[in-house]
């Protein structure tokens, strides 16, 4: 039975004046992350009296002005009596007086964090803040008081009968405290669907009256939703699921433990956790505790049912592999550890988490054998691909640096000086181009490796079938870096390496898949900046004496309008194909590093790239379209 508390429970007291004075000390910084820790606060008080059941609904206002945020909630309201001793409303000392943990709630476990940057108390927020004003309805009237830097500018005053009960607090930072005081709307919103989503069933709005959007959250599944949608955001860029029904879990044995999870066929494992609804990005003892419980029931599963396939060891690593998770732990006194207090720290958590996952996955597994076997088999796919690579790595390592005793693909015209200075590697479209160029190069600093027709689109491919791609797996082992998680930049064996394919959009095209492959298996060879595209002519421009060379038809109008008042009759020559230049015209125009102009591959924007790669070469045919058509106006020539 919850005691009702009113203002005679507030013990300590404390003046805010040490909060303007020393910021950084309640809220991390008043730089943008500061500011918004104020919502995060207001918030957390709404969510709070949510979670113990007592408000179903959340609305979050960001002004027109961007600076200021109104937070309301339909749950008791703050109370509003008057404190028998200090003579002021429970309310004004709420807000006033900077006081340990937050509300004391017998009723359920109170999850308010203590101390440290969350759970710092909304009188911080008053503190550091120009204006605030608190509304609030409950007995049937509503009651209103106003402050400025955390003193009361007005007394509480009635404002009448109202109907329904709850909290509102509008607030406005103080400028003098925080250099730039504009919200991100952006910021606020993906947070407000988050909490949605860890406290099911909670409507949550965002009014964000700077760009006029209204947002409505409300997840009756909870993390099943959360889940959903970041297994929607992965599945076109290689994440597709592995099976249908996700593993959920909800459980209270000392710590409320959530969890949903599911394996995809991403090679990247995603898990996002939250302690009492605050985002851990940088983990701590309630991942662990996941990650064992996880390790455990697999392997208690493959062992029971003798799944281990011969001859391959399956470590923790191949189980997070594709490995897709959402776990929010609710606890009393959660300790945070770093500056920005983004991991748990509470060792006891590992094993409560732990004992609570293992043998409910484990039942789980058991019991859904199908699916079971589906995650089995992603996890010895993962051990595979691990050992493939690894062996290739080995291969590379194993025989050293002299590239001759390699058991390098036949196709590779190796360079005397691999690894030395200025070694190259042309990866050449086609065996005739792969001719030329092997005729037309400087054998001692260019290697080339011919790849026959289109590469496999490693976008669109598991991950067996890259393995099984003999391209593919030559390309590897003439780089010798080996990929994914056994990429090493210092096994390369070359100091750049060339795409040169046909100045054509089938060539455009198989750039297109290479670069694909090296992106999402080899990363850190293009951030390395050691990824280039050769550009060889498209036309020769032949006028009297002189002679010119096209890239594309563009270059080519630009020439002639250059040469436009000389006599001679230009004569044009467009390349079919490398194949068709002689080696010496290939080595000048687009091998001597003299007089060849090359384009170095860079990441930008990874998140963007991330997204045209997957739009581009993922499965989802209506993403390449909309790509295509918000393009199309830019594009000199479609090839359809
Ligand atoms: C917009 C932000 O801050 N909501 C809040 C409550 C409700 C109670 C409460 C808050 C009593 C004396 C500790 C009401 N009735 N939204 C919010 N809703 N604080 S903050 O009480 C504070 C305690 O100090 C509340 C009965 N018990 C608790």
């Amino acid at each position: 039975m919850t005691a009702t508390y009113t203002a005679k429970d507030i013990t300590v007291l404390e003046g805010l004046e040490p909060v303007r004075q020393r910021p950084g000390m309640y809220i991390g910084g008043v730089g943008s992350a500061g500011l918004h820790h104020l919502v995060w606060e207001i918030l957390d008080n709404a969510v709070d009296e949510a979670m113990n059941g007592y408000a179903s609904e959340i609305d979050v206002t960001l002004h027109s002005d961007g600076t200021s945020v109104t937070v309301a909630d339909n749950g008791r309201g703050i109370p509003v009596d008057k404190h028998p001793k200090h003579k002021v409303s429970a309310l004004e000392l709420i807000l006033t007086t900077l006081h340990a943990g937050g509300k004391f709630d017998t009723g359920s476990a109170n999850y308010k964090t203590s101390g440290g940057l969350h759970g710092v108390g909304a009188s911080v927020v008053n503190a550091l803040s120009k204006e605030l004003v608190a509304t609030v309805k409950r007995d049937g009237h509503a009651w209103q008081q106003s402050f400025s830097r955390g003193k009361p500018k007005t007394k509480l005053e009635p404002l009448g009968p109202a109907r329904g009960t709850g909290t509102t607090v509008y607030f406005h930072p103080d400028p003098t405290i925080f250099p730039r005081t504009e919200f991100d709307p952006a910021l606020i919103r993906e947070r407000l669907e988050i909490v949605s989503y860890l406290h099911r069933g909670v409507r949550v709005t965002f009014d964000d009256q700077l760009n006029r959007l209204k947002h409505t959250f409300r997840h009756e599944q909870g993390l099943a939703d959360y889940l959903k949608k970041l297994i929607e955001q992965g599945a076109s860029t290689g994440g597709k699921p592995v099976h249908d029904t996700p593993f959920l879990l909800s459980k209270d044995n000392g710590l409320r433990i959530e969890l949903a999870l599911q394996w995809t066929e991403s090679t990247t494992e995603q898990l996002r956790s939250y302690v009492n609804g605050i985002p851990t990005p940088a983990g701590g003892t309630h991942e662990n505790g996941l990650r064992a419980g996880v390790g455990k029931a697999l392997r208690n599963y493959i062992d029971t049912h003798n799944l281990a396939p011969k001859g391959i060891n399956l470590t923790t690593d191949d189980m997070r592999e594709g490995f897709v998770g959402i776990l929010s732990v609710f606890m009393t006194d959660p300790q945070f550890q770093g500056q920005t207090k983004d991991r748990l720290n509470n060792p006891q958590a590992q094993a409560q988490v732990d004992s609570a996952v293992r043998p409910a996955l484990e039942h789980w597994l058991n019991h859904n054998r199908t699916t079971a076997d589906a995650i089995v088999a992603r996890i010895v796919l993962a051990a595979r691909a691990r050992e493939a690579s690894r062996a290739a790595h080995q291969q590379v390592t194993r025989r050293g640096a002299d590239a001759h005793r390699l058991n390098l693909p036949g196709k590779l015209a190796d360079c005397l000086h691999p690894r030395a200075d200025g070694s190259e590697l042309f990866i050449v479209e086609g065996d005739s181009a792969g001719g030329s160029a092997k005729q037309g190069r400087d054998r001692t600093h260019q290697a080339i490796l011919p790849l026959r027709g289109k590469v496999l689109n490693t976008e669109q491919a598991t991950l067996s079938k890259v393995l099984e791609n003999k391209e593919l797996a030559d390309l590897v082992t003439a780089l010798g870096c080996g990929f994914g998680k056994n990429f090493d930049l210092s096994r390369l064996r070359y100091q750049r390496v060339i795409l040169l394919a046909d100045a054509d959009s089938d060539g455009n095209h198989i750039t297109t898949l290479l670069l694909t492959f090296l992106y999402r298996h080899m990363p850190g060879l293009i951030s390395a900046g050691k990824v280039f595209i050769a550009q060889p002519p498209l036309y020769r421009i032949d006028l009297g004496k002189e002679t010119h060379w096209a890239q594309d038809d563009a270059d080519r109008d630009r020439i002639l309008t250059q040469h436009a008042r000389s006599r001679a009759q230009p004569e044009i020559v467009r390349f079919k194909g490398l194949g068709e230049m002689m080696p010496k015209v290939l080595w000048e125009t687009t091998l001597n590093p003299r007089t060849r102009r090359l384009l170095r591959v860079e990441i930008v924007d990874a998140l963007q790239t991330d997204r045209v790669i997957g739009d581009l070469m993922g499965k989802d045919p209506s993403a390449r379209l909309r790509f295509i058509m918000e393009r199309a106006p830019e594009a000199q020539e479609l090839d359809v």
